[in-house]
């Protein structure tokens, strides 16, 4: 604070007389009568002094910091790390949309015209859409629809989200199988375990537990698949159970595929 400021704030009528080593007032050339003599005198010469001193605290309060533009960073150069991510366009998503339907095309291209995969060439299964009603099931609902490559004419379970229901798919040909596919219309994530019937009539299971792959959104069909390692014994059937309850509805099956040599 500079002296000129305190003299100039100083309330009319105060007097101030500071001990020299102050410094901050220019007690002589100030002095008054009211500093002399007596108590009265005292007292006001008191008062003055905390007038005096609140005028230099306020000042002090007020006064701005004089290099603060310089020494502060300026607002604009906050961490380029914090600034939010540009949102995608519409043409980014429609783009992505392609994007992901041309990967599905790839994939499931491959399952379709892989020279080691064979489909099924009949099929049974635990319950049929419509069998517990008074007409019986009707054609497009059994269990054979789900021999020969995808089609869309399907297998529909009679349970929407009670017990287990099982089907089980025979080839043509035994192989060393490698690894089983089915397309899922609807109903994928509700299979709870995947068998392999040999040649000898024994099953083996190769897979079970909860289903845990994502939805694919990406295309018509769902391809639940399973690998493993090559069965000693040629499989002859697949048997696979569903969890009725783990996703609710009924459940739809267009074909099984059998991998191996
Ligand atoms: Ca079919």
């Amino acid at each position: 604070m500079r002296e000129t400021e305190v003299g100039s704030n100083r309330p009319s009528g105060g007097v101030v007389e500071l001990p020299p080593s102050s410094g901050r007032f220019r007690a002589g050339a100030n002095r008054a009568p009211c500093c002399k003599d007596g108590f009265v005198n005292k007292a006001l010469c008191v008062l003055a002094v905390v007038a005096a001193l609140s005028a230099c605290s306020k000042k002090t309060e007020e006064a701005p910091v004089a290099d603060a533009g310089t020494s502060a960073p300026p607002a604009t150069q906050g961490p380029a790390q914090n600034a939010p991510a540009a949102e995608p366009t519409e043409a980014d998503r429609e783009r992505a949309e392609k994007q992901a339907a041309l990967d599905y095309a790839t994939m499931e291209d491959s399952y379709l015209n892989d020279p080691k995969g064979q489909w099924a060439q009949s099929a049974t299964a635990s319950s049929v859409f419509g069998e517990t009603g008074s007409s019986g099931p009707s054609d497009v609902n059994q269990a054979q629809n789900m021999a020969g490559k995808p089609d869309g004419r399907e297998w529909t379970n009679d349970h929407q989200d009670m017990g287990f229901d099982t089907f089980e798919a025979t080839f043509g040909k035994p192989v060393h199988a490698t690894e089983v596919r089915v397309v899922f219309r609807k109903g994928n994530e509700a299979v709870s375990k995947v068998e392999l019937k040999g040649v000898d009539g024994a099953y083996t299971t190769v897979w079970s537990g909860l289903n845990e792959d994502p939805e694919d959104r990406r295309g018509s069909r769902q391809w639940f698949v399973r690998k493993f390692a090559a069965t000693s014994n040629p499989v002859q059937s697949v048997k696979v159970t569903i969890a009725n309850t783990v996703e609710r509805g009924y459940k739809a099956v267009d074909a099984v595929q059998l991998v191996g040599e």
